[in-house]
Parts: structure tokens; C-alpha cells; sequence
């Protein structure tokens, strides 16, 4: 770990972090006209992305200059293998930005941090949520337990598929649509139903607390790296229904990444492979 800094003083950090650009992401919805830009096909990146990226990336750097930073708008290209011996910091200054920008509550900002490659430390803070819209704040450190808003969470006790609330999502680009749709006619005959919510940290933590029972999708580590260690750490179930190859960590795989509840963990499995044709 870096010098002699401690575990919950690193996701103390994180979290004030999160709690900071979560003010700023408010504060550019409610006071200026948001500017978007396509990135690719359909996916947008605002203003607000970029200047939370910003605010948090710099102060990563500042903090703990020798560390890296793999994050969605500004530094997305470091392999995952790569340094793997240096901190890693895995960010996404807003996971949800077409709900941002559609003015949809389900949007998040996602800090993890990991050494060799083991997520440590997580938050997922959503600003617009909860009881008078204060936000709520996902949080856990490796071994400590998980929580929201300073409460411990916990997963559901659904056990079978026909109970199992389940979220998932589908990718910008959709050239690689047809497999996503085979499962997803797999797991809708199968399972109670299907919430498309569109922040994918968000989808995770709601396992973790028991208001979804399932989530799968692939994904990049930015988009569930914190939400999976806050999973782990409510005592649900995290792994991928294909294979993780060799040279990857599996707390940065993001193909094939399928989080639930650990009495559904195997027969929601069963069913994506069985759809994916493995
Ligand atoms: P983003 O808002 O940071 O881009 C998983 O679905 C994740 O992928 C989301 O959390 C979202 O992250 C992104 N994503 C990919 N395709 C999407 C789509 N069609 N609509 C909304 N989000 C999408
Ligand atoms: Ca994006
Ligand atoms: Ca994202
Ligand atoms: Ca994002």
C-alpha cells in the first residue's frame, strides 16, 4: 500500500471524492445548459463527465502522484495487466450520462481502488437519489463489510429463478447485439422480470442491498469495479459466466460479469451459458 496510508483513509478519500463531483454533476444540471457530444453512434459524454474527471483524476494525482489512474473520458487505454505491482484507481465520473442527461435519477460516480490488481476500496455515490434527493452513498473496503449511507446492506434471500428480479443492459454500439438478446430471452422466460436502469454500478449495488436478485452484462472496469468489492462485501456473489482469460484479474474483467444474490449464483449461470451457446 502506498507509504502508510490506511485502507478506510484511502476510501475515506475516495468517498469525499465522489461526494465532491457529485455536488458538481448537480450543480451543472441545475444551474447550466448541458452540452453534449456523441462519442460513438448513440453514446453522449457532457460537460459535466469531463469536469468530474477532471476534478477527480487531479486530485488522485495530487494526493498520491506515483499511482495510476485508469478512467472512462481521460485515461482509458492503460491494459488492465499492465503495472500491475503500482495502485490502481478506476474510475467513472458518471456512469448513467444518458440518464444525466435526460434528467433520469439513476446516475452514479464510481471510485475503486486496487492493488495488484484486487479491488480494495470502493464508492458509488448517486447524487439524485434517495429521500429528499440528499444522494445516497455505496461504500466498502476489502473485509470491512458493506454499506449505504452508513448501514450495513445486505443481498436478497431469493433463491429461485422465478423470483429473481434481474437488470442488465445493452451496449452503445450494436453490432454485437444478438447474443445479448439470446440470453436476455433466455433469463425473461425464465425469472420474475427485468429492469434496464442504465448505470451499471447502480444495477450492482442494487444486488448488494436486495433490490434486484441478478445482474449480468459485459461491461468496462470503470463501470463496475467499486460496485462489484461493495457486492462481494454484502455477501453477494460475483464471478462471470464465460471465462476470464489468464493474464486478467478477475475484479477488472468485464466480459461476461454476472453479480447475484449466492443462492441464484449457479442455475442464472447455467441459463447464460446454456443461451451463449458455451
Ligand atoms: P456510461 O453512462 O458511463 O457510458 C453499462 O450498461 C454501462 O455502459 C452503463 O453504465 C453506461 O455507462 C454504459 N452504456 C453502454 N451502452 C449504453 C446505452 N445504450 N445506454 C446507456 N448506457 C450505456
Ligand atoms: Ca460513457
Ligand atoms: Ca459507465
Ligand atoms: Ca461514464
Amino acid at each position: 500500500m502506498s507509504d502508510s496510508v490506511s485502507l478506510h483513509e484511502i476510501t475515506d478519500f475516495a468517498q469525499a471524492l465522489a461526494l465532491e463531483a457529485g455536488e458538481l454533476i448537480r450543480h451543472e444540471r441545475d444551474h447550466n445548459t448541458l452540452r453534449t457530444d456523441y462519442k460513438q453512434q448513440t453514446e453522449l459524454v457532457t460537460h459535466a463527465d469531463i469536469m468530474a474527471d477532471e476534478f477527480i483524476t487531479g486530485a488522485i494525482r495530487k494526493r498520491f502522484p506515483e499511482h495510476r489512474i485508469l478512467s472512462e473520458e481521460t485515461m482509458p487505454d492503460l491494459t488492465q495487466a499492465e503495472h500491475i505491482d503500482t495502485p490502481l484507481w478506476v474510475i467513472d465520473p458518471i456512469d448513467g450520462t444518458v440518464n444525466y442527461a435526460y434528467g433520469h435519477p439513476q446516475v452514479a460516480v464510481s471510485i475503486a481502488y486496487a492493488e495488484r490488481g484486487q479491488v480494495q476500496a470502493g464508492i458509488v455515490h448517486a447524487p439524485f437519489a434517495g429521500q429528499n434527493g440528499k444522494g445516497e452513498t455505496f461504500r466498502a473496503t476489502r473485509g470491512d463489510g458493506a454499506t449505504l449511507n452508513g448501514q450495513a446492506i445486505r443481498h436478497s434471500n431469493a433463491s429461485e429463478l422465478r423470483q429473481a428480479l434481474f437488470a442488465t443492459g445493452f451496449p452503445y454500439t450494436k453490432d454485437a447485439l444478438e447474443p445479448l438478446l439470446k440470453r436476455l430471452d433466455a433469463m425473461i422466460h425464465q425469472c420474475r422480470d427485468l429492469r434496464r436502469m442504465g448505470s451499471a454500478a447502480l444495477d450492482i449495488c442494487w444486488v448488494a442491498c436486495g433490490r434486484l436478485d441478478v445482474y449480468y452484462e459485459n461491461v468496462s472496469p470503470w463501470d463496475f469495479a467499486a460496485a462489484r468489492l461493495i457486492a462481494i462485501e454484502a455477501g453477494a456473489h460475483a464471478g462471470h459466466f464465460g471465462e476470464v482469460p489468464e493474464n486478467q484479474p478477475a475484479d477488472l474483467w468485464g466480459k461476461d460479469i454476472l453479480i447475484s444474490s449466492p443462492k441464484l449464483w449457479l442455475s442464472v449461470r447455467e441459463v447464460l451459458r446454456n443461451a451463449s451457446g458455451y
